[in-house]
């Protein structure tokens, strides 16, 4: 089991922290998501790590950026 941790740019509210769990939850692999628009996060639960691309894209079909980890 994974845990990672993402920064996510434009949550404002509960509607889009659901809308960034929903997206990412549709990951092969995942087994939780929680999204925090107070912290600008998301933690991601899965079996294994997830390819990064594929992060980004659950992040943008929402409609909210990833920021680039460091
Ligand atoms: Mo409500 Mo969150 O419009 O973008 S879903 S603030």
């Amino acid at each position: 089991m994974t845990t990672t941790t993402y920064q996510i740019t434009g949550m404002t509210c509960g509607h889009c922290e659901m809308s960034v769990r929903e997206e990412i939850s549709e990951i092969e692999g995942v087994t939780s998501v929680t999204a925090s628009s107070a912290d600008g996060t998301a933690t991601v639960e899965s079996a294994a790590p997830l390819d990064l691309g594929a992060v980004r894209a659950a992040v943008e079909e929402a409609g909210y950026e990833l920021v680039d980890a460091k």
